[in-house]
């Protein structure tokens, strides 16, 4: 398998598709309305060239060119990591098999429903954020809002030439359907909650790509131990280009906690909103929305699916290689709270087997717990006495077994009534989302950046902060 990316196709690709001529035909008959969909529910704003990185190669060193693109003259394309040859199965009933370069018979429904998924994510995420460029803080900003959507776009183009390339019919059908939902619609909405929530300002795109691309990190991270080597050699390359994305997200929420700490400083006060600032305490609840609703990604705490997935050996754990244990997991138990309906909490034991949902959601929050870290970090030089802080598991979840249940931030059981009463301190109220609004205005200046956040450290490409990022006319 060639590691060069051919470039000359029609469709930038190193899976060699010029030697597929059906495949080829097929995926070309779905490039136009890949393309129809970006101009309909893809970034608003009209560009005249943005500075992207393309991939130019999978391996290890240089992979990425950077240069001034015309949105929609993006190479998407088709990239796969490099095969290894003597990659063996590292989990389940099939641990030491060789992998699989095709899918077997018997677990070819649940990999094409773990492949929709993941598909379906992608397009949602451009989908939210399609209006954004219109009120970017900066050039910069810009640039990294329509940087995050094209690899998004591209991370779709990966999973649809999973289901064309391996799941005949019906998965062209599928890839087909990936065009067809939309985030927010009524008749036909993207299969998980959170992608059909709005980000509707820039401190939400911050505190997605921190939040949801990490559990993006996280599952890819699981299908990457696939045994299906082209979804694991596919989920490689893509977590390649997740990283930037929460790196925007990361240095995103360090910049506006950076700017309301120096306002706050300048001001002597909290009540940052008059000068333009987001005060800290509504920074608190966009984290608690983004974290919970990014925890309800990761499906039930028990789950049989994801126990099935394991022992198949479809999707494994984080780091699945690096785990000292028998990667069988048929023995061998982990502890659950739970609450009761008497507001009480009790700890169950389940197997571990059952419990992978919640295992990677641990490693999720653990890594969650260095971005709150480094905000407060922000706090505490500036000699601020606040501290962000992630909400209890439980609080305002949908999914799994505090769904239903009325837990507070800091893990109480309360009744729906007390919870209600409390909710606006907890969750942005209609009041801090029209505040936050009020403050997004384009500032597409070179060099120059909105009121409420601080410019970036570094610029792109070690370019600097007032390079002209995207050309607007
Ligand atoms: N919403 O056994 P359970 C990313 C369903 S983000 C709606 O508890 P399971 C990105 C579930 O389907 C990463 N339904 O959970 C980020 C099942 O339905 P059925 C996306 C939900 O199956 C930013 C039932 O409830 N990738 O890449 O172990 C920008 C019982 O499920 C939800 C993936 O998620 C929910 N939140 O785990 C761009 C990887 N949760 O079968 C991109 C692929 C559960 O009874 N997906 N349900 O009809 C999976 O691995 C699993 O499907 C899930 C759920 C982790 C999502």
């Amino acid at each position: 398998m060639p590691e060069k990316i051919d470039y000359e196709a029609r469709i930038p690709n190193n899976v060699n598709l010029k030697d597929d001529r059906r495949l080829q035909r097929a995926l070309e008959g779905w490039q136009p309305k890949f393309l129809n969909w970006w101009g309909e529910m893809g970034p608003t704003l009209e560009t005249h060239g943005v500075y992207l990185r393309t991939a130019v190669s999978v391996g290890r060193e240089g992979w990425a060119h950077f240069d001034h693109v015309n949105v929609p003259d993006y190479r998407w394309g088709i990239f796969l990591a490099e095969r290894d040859a003597d990659r063996r199965i590292a989990f389940g009933e099939h641990q030491g098999e060789p992998v699989w370069q095709q899918v077997p018979g018997e677990y070819r429904a649940d990999l094409q429903r773990l492949i929709v998924i993941q598909g379906d994510t992608e397009p949602a995420s451009v989908e939210q954020q399609k209006l954004l460029g219109l009120t970017a803080p900066s050039l910069y900003d810009l640039r990294n809002l329509f940087q995050v959507n094209v690899e998004e776009g591209r991370h779709l183009w990966a999973m649809v030439y999973l289901l064309h390339a391996y799941f005949g019919r019906e998965g062209r059908d599928e890839a087909e359907a990936l065009l067809y939902r939309n985030s927010g619609s009524p008749d036909a909405p993207r299969i998980l909650g959170a992608f059909n929530e709005e980000t509707a300002d820039w401190l939400a795109f911050y505190m997605f790509t921190y939040f949801t691309d990490r559990d993006g990190k996280y599952q890819l991270g699981t299908l990457k131990e696939s045994a299906f080597d082209p979804l694991s050699r596919t989920c490689e390359f893509m977590l390649k280009e997740e990283a930037h994305h929460m790196f925007v997200g990361t240095t995103g929420v360090d910049r506006v906690v950076t700017r309301s700490a120096d306002l706050i400083r300048e001001h002597d006060t909290l009540d940052i909103g008059p000068r333009g600032g987001i005060p800290l305490d509504i920074i608190q609840k966009y984290i608690n929305f983004h974290y919970t609703v990014s925890l309800d990604l990761f499906g039930g705490e028990t789950s049989t699916n994801a126990a099935n997935y394991y022992t198949a050996g479809l999707k494994g754990r984080w780091q699945e290689t690096r785990r000292k244990d028998d990667h069988q997991l048929a023995d061998g138990s982990t502890f659950l709270d739970k609450p009761n309906e008497d507001g009480t909490w009790r700890t169950d034991e389940v197997q571990t087997l059952l419990a992978l949902n919640l295992d990677l959601r641990g490693e999720y929050i653990t890594d969650c717990n260095s971005g709150i870290k480094r905000w407060n970090k922000i706090l505490a030089d500036a000699e601020i006495n606040f501290r962000f802080a992630l909400p209890h598991v439980g609080f305002n979840r949908q999914v799994g077994l505090h769904a239903g249940h009325h837990i507070t931030p800091d893990g109480t059981i309360v009744d729906q009534a007390t919870w209600e009463s409390a909710r606006h301190r907890w969750l942005p109220t209609d009041e801090d989302l029209t505040f936050v609004r009020s403050l997004m205005r384009p500032v597409y200046e070179r060099g120059r950046i909105a009121s409420w956040v601080a410019p970036p450290t570094h610029g792109i490409n070690q370019k600097p902060f007032d390079y002209e990022y995207v050309y607007l006319t």
